[in-house]
């Protein structure tokens, strides 16, 4: 099949077959039909799996329908495309999000209830697609999603791993890392495009041509070719008005197989090449906001760079008559944080070296095309790559950001700026070892850079790119995060989506906006009453995988508390855990106290590296086994931690909540997007003034969130004068009787989180210390507030009706016009 932008090459005019309809006789007529002449299976033995795939392409040909209207839409309109390049997309599974967005949920069901087949059901089977670690990865997915809802021509390029974010077991408490196999029974969403594919360089050498009469030109001459193969998948927005394309690039040898070396007896050597061409695309690194700094994973960056690239340079060649040019008017490429910023140098190399344009016209092309997002402030996530190794791998594209660098240092010295300026303003950082730093090629390529929260973006002026900003103080913008409404409402919330539908209509659902209107129904008693319902009914519904998954009974009536994402020490996961403990102490040791019970639900992956990731799951997982076996605080304190925390899950947890823990150490979470999902769905939020917490106070007011703690200017003062904990730990016996259980062996052997705890009477680095008590305090208050059920559901509803400036449609719209210049509704 041809790519959809491309004109066929054969001249018939093929008939075109009539789109399919959308009743559900029609329906189940074509999954009775896939499931014999698309799977092979009579219907009467066939299996649930066989049954969901018949489903899937069922729906996916309506979608194809919908695709290839988008696509030549997109060819006569001209208008801007965006290509958003992402290492990563957590897309989570996707045949719900297809239906719903199709408006196909009621004909679906009815078709299968024909045959006696659950819907709900099916869906379960479905593998997610995790292609991303957490919240970034997450928000690509979120984006591709509203650039289709609300218009935008929009491309996601990124990579097709073949496996996808490890799976987690907990095994004796502790975390086992699992291969996950996504691809392993097909993939009934991708189209894979054979013919779309693109040779991708690695090493060899770099030679200067020189011609009578020309400029000089560069020839690469890589000593290592691979091929990037695409596979599309459709991209379904909002009532299908738009299907764009998610574009993954899959790695395979130019030579399947060296058959000299093989008929020579060499069938291991045979192969050496082509599965050293495939390992590029074979993994996912399960590396979140930490470096990962070996070589396959530059072998990775550059590849999905290169391959997108060349995509969008043919692409646009094609359709503007050989014109470079106008590239910046037609295309607008945003990098998704800095694993694809070698993009900056690749592009420069095929505009001058492939292309023939000059330097200066192909630099100014460059950074009218791209922007970049930033995403943490973390130094050890940010990255930078030894000189050395970028020298070897990308010899050609080592020069281009020698010549980078040494035009924006020019720039920078007319400009006035001295010596130490200068040098926080080079490509090169020649601290430690020469290295290339990513973000400030990324930066110095790109006409916007943006955060991802207004505090984020403040402090990236003021840190990271405090050089950068002085230069070029137009250049950063924030973009605040969003989440998607029909995923994280409309698809995971069937419940409240109908609740809000009766009381206010369905407008909501096109116009998230408009959701605002049950916030008068808050004082509503009765209409609080049925909120509290679906989310009691929300409760049942996790409290059964509870129980199914862990064998741990627990009281759909308690209050929720739930913090699920990646374990970090600055998301502060062990704060909470420190609070559990000094709650369990304090119900025994005060049983005339009216304590409000509890479910703490944990769930989340560390970095396989991280050891002191591990060991807070090591601790949650024992804290979980002792607090669950002691029958003194039996219905008042219960403690879960979720294996494998991935999309689906989270889809069940957040309209599950009553609390949402937003309790990083203040200046470190760029922004968050759990803390929107879970508010939306009704839960009230504690949390310390960081990320987009913030926002969601002045959206939803200070009644209705719980903010506690130190401000993230007095974090950065508290270190800089290296306070310890001690001293304050001293002072609190709840917090310090509190850690001397965690150390002294109460919840596993002596001595096994000596590590975790010594850390806070040294620097406490992560202000666990000195947040405790106001963490402690503000959980009392909440203690006080659930046993108001009406003045809770009050909250809640209002967490509900005032977040709607948090969906991505607002993000995306926002990026639309002041980034990239595309037109939305096209
Ligand atoms: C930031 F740097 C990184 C990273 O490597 N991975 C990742 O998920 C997150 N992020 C931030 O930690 C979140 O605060 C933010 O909401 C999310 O990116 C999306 O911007």
């Amino acid at each position: 099949t041809a790519a959809p932008e491309d004109a066929g090459d054969v001249a018939v005019a093929a008939p075109k077959p009539t789109p399919r309809r959308n009743d559900s006789a029609s329906l189940a007529k074509e999954i009775a039909e896939k499931l014999t002449y698309a799977i092979g299976k009579d219907p009467a033995t066939a299996r649930r799996h066989d049954w969901l795939e018949a489903v899937t392409l069922a729906v996916r040909d309506r979608i194809v329908d919908h695709w290839l209207a988008s696509n030549s839409r997109n060819v006569q309109s001209g208008a801007k495309r965006v290509c958003y390049l992402s290492m990563e997309f957590l897309i989570g599974r996707l045949l719900r999000d297809a239906i719903i967005n199709l408006g196909l949920s009621e004909a679906v069901r009815d078709a299968l209830s024909a045959y006696d087949v659950d819907i709900d059901l099916l869906e379960t089977l479905e593998p997610d697609a995790a292609l991303g670690n957490g919240g970034l990865g997450r928000l690509a997915a979120c984006f591709a999603e509203s650039m289709a809802s609300v218009g935008i021509q929009g491309f996601g390029y990124g990579i097709r791993y073949v496996h996808g974010f490890f799976r987690q077991e907990i095994v004796g408490g502790e975390q086992v890392e699992l291969p996950e196999n996504w691809l392993a029974h097909g993939n009934p969403w991708e189209f894979e495009r054979r013919e779309r594919s693109f040779e991708i360089g690695f090493g060899g050498k770099v030679t200067t041509i020189e011609e009578a009469g020309k400029p000089p030109r560069q020839v690469w001459r890589p000593a290592e070719r691979i091929l990037a193969v695409a596979y599309d998948t459709p991209v379904v927005g909002w009532k299908g008005t738009r299907v764009n394309t998610l574009r993954l690039w899959s790695a395979q040898a130019l030579d399947p197989i060296l058959l000299d070396a093989f008929n020579s007896g060499d069938h291991i050597g045979a192969l050496l090449e082509a599965n050293r061409a495939q390992s590029i695309t074979q993994v996912l690194y399960p590396a979140d906001s930490h470096l990962a700094g070996q070589e396959l994973r530059l072998r990775q960056e550059f590849f999905f760079s290169s391959a997108s690239l060349q995509d969008i340079i043919r692409h646009h060649l094609k359709r503007n008559g050989g014109d470079l040019s106008t590239l910046p008017d037609k295309v607008s490429i945003q990098l998704n944080d800095t694993h694809p910023a070698v993009s900056v140098a690749e592009m420069m190399r095929l505009l001058v070296d492939v292309h023939g344009l000059g330097w200066d016209e192909s630099w100014d092309i460059t950074k009218r095309v791209f922007s970049y997002t930033n995403h943490t402030l973390l130094p050890e996530a940010l990255e930078t790559w030894p000189v050395n190794l970028f020298e070897r791998l990308l010899p050609r594209q080592m020069q281009i950001i020698y010549a980078i660098n040494a035009q924006i240092i020019r720039e920078a010295t007319q400009k006035g700026l001295d010596g130490a300026k200068v040098s926080a303003i080079s490509l090169i950082d020649e601290g430690s070892g020469r290295r290339v730093r990513m973000g400030s090629l990324a930066f110095v390529g790109s006409h916007a850079i943006n955060g991802v929260s207004a505090l984020h973006t403040e402090l990236m002026k003021k840190t990271v790119f405090n050089q950068f900003h002085e230069l070029y103080p137009e250049r950063i913008q924030n973009k605040t995060n969003g989440v998607t409404p029909r995923r994280w409402l409309l698809e995971c919330n069937p419940g409240l989506t109908d609740l809000v539908t009766e009381a206010i209509g369905p407008g909501f659902k096109d116009d998230i906006t408009k959701i605002s209107g049950i916030d008068k129904l808050a004082d509503d008693a009765g209409f609080r009453e049925k909120f509290m319902a679906v989310k009691l009914a929300n409760k049942q519904r996790l409290a059964k995988t509870i129980e199914e998954r862990l064998a741990i009974t627990v009281d759909p009536t308690a209050m929720f508390d739930v913090q699920v994402k990646r374990i970090h020490e600055y998301k502060r996961q062990f704060l909470n855990l420190v609070e559990t403990v000094a709650l369990y102490d304090q119900i025994r040791s005060h049983p005339e106290i009216a304590w409000q019970p509890r479910v703490k639900i944990f769930a989340g992956k560390a970095a396989p590296s991280y050891a002191n990731a591990k060991q807070i799951i090591h601790l949650a997982n024992d804290v979980a086994r002792v607090i669950n076996a002691d029958p003194s605080v039996q219905n008042l304190l219960k403690v879960v931690f979720l294996p494998n925390y991935n999309v689906s899950l989270a889809e069940l947890i957040m309209p599950a909540a009553d609390l949402s823990e937003q309790i990083s150490t203040a200046g470190l979470e760029a922004s968050g997007t759990g803390n929107m999902k879970f508010a939306l769905n009704g839960a009230l939020t504690i949390g310390t003034l960081d990320g987009a917490n913030v926002e969601m106070l002045e959206h939803i007011g200070e009644d209705n969130i719980f903010i506690f703690g130190l401000t993230a200017a007095e974090v950065a003062a508290r270190r800089a004068e290296g306070q310890s904990g001690r001293e304050i730990i001293d002072a609190s016996p709840i917090l310090k009787g509190a850690l001397d259980s965690i150390s002294h062996g109460v919840f596993g052997e002596p001595g096994r989180y000596n590590n975790l705890v010594d850390n806070l009477y040294g620097n406490d680095w992560w202000m666990i210390a000195a947040d405790f008590e106001a963490y402690w305090q503000t959980q009392r208050r909440l203690d006080a507030l659930w046993q108001d059920s009406d003045a809770w559901g009050t909250k809640a509803v209002r967490n509900t009706a005032r977040m709607a400036w948090f969906s991505s449609d607002r993000s995306i719209r926002e990026y639309a016009k002041d980034i990239w210049d595309a037109p939305t509704s096209v």
